[in-house]
């Protein structure tokens, strides 16, 4: 587990909550401090009635959560074993973070999301592979998208909606935030779409599995992903789609792979393992 460090919540849609500060060596609960966060929990999160979306045991006793274990409708086991259960709700297992409840999540615990890594080697107008001038090593390009929320550099993830499977996710996110051509015709859509779901589903090394160290994390919710990436190093087929932003990304676009981009959350120490699997540049 990486530290829970986040020190804001929000969106730009939803109005920021100043957490507690937790100063870096009273994270872990282990260690006592003499703690008071905040509490938030999001009115849209609060007043939703989806089946979805979870009801608040600790104001309705009524309410009973089917902690670490998949419900079928939300599969609610973390990556990292079992976590424990505090005044009714999960603790989570990175320590604290300065806020109570569940701040824009739906689900309390684990909220599990998917992250797509589609990268090809970036080449000169020979096609030769470029070698990054400092490292000597071959350059990557990884399809990155622009976020709405934060404005910050990320991966094309998203939530495992209920009941779907990571490798479905993997592709719908993909799609919808990085396929948006709204005029083209049937059958490249098609193409595309037929491309896509070969790549997917028969290639793709599994690079993390595990919390993230997302800005919406609370002491009861946080986010978990899979990343994946999905490498074509020969220009054949994912490294000659055009990509255009659509949904949570104002944009999309193929972006060189290495230390020197701020990336969303966790994922810059996500492509940095894909770069050491490639041995590339980083
Ligand atoms: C991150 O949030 C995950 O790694 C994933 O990229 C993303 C999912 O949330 P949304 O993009 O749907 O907001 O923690
Ligand atoms: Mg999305
Ligand atoms: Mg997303």
């Amino acid at each position: 587990c990486v530290n829970a460090k986040y020190t804001r919540t929000g969106t730009k849609e939803q109005p920021l909550v100043n957490r507690t500060v937790v100063p870096d060596n009273k994270v872990r609960w282990s260690t006592s401090y003499d703690y008071h966060p905040v509490e938030f929990t999001s009115e849209k999160v609060k007043n939703s009635t989806k089946e979805y979306v979870d009801r608040d045991p600790r104001f309705d006793l009524s309410v009973t959560i089917p902690w670490n274990q998949d419900d079928r409708l939300c599969d609610r086991r973390s990556y990292h074993g079992i976590y424990k259960i505090v005044g009714r709700v999960p603790q989570n297992p990175c320590g604290r973070t300065g806020i109570t409840g569940r701040g824009h999540l739906g689900h309390f615990g684990p909220n599990h999301a998917a992250d797509p890594i589609v990268t090809r080697w970036k080449r000169d107008a020979n096609n030769e592979i470029v070698i990054h001038p400092t490292t000597r090593k071959p350059v990557l390009q990884f399809v990155c998208i622009l976020r709405k929320d934060t404005r910050e550099y990320a991966i094309p993830g998203g939530m495992v909606e209920k009941k779907e499977k990571v490798t479905d996710t993997l592709q719908r996110e993909f799609h919808e935030e990085t396929l948006n051509f709204p005029d083209m015709n049937e059958r490249d859509k098609q193409k595309l779409l037929a491309t896509i779901k070969d790549v997917f589903e028969n290639g793709g090394i599994r690079i993390y599995c595990g919390y993230v160290d997302d800005p919406r994390n609370t002491d009861n919710s946080w986010m978990e992903t899979t990343a994946y990436n999905f490498h074509d190093g020969s220009n054949e087929h994912l490294a000659l789609i055009n990509v255009h932003g659509g949904s949570d990304a104002l944009s999309a676009f193929w972006h060189d792979l290495g230390s020197e981009t701020p990336l969303y959350a966790s994922h810059a120490e996500f492509l940095k393992n894909v770069a050491d699997i490639h041995l590339a540049h980083w």
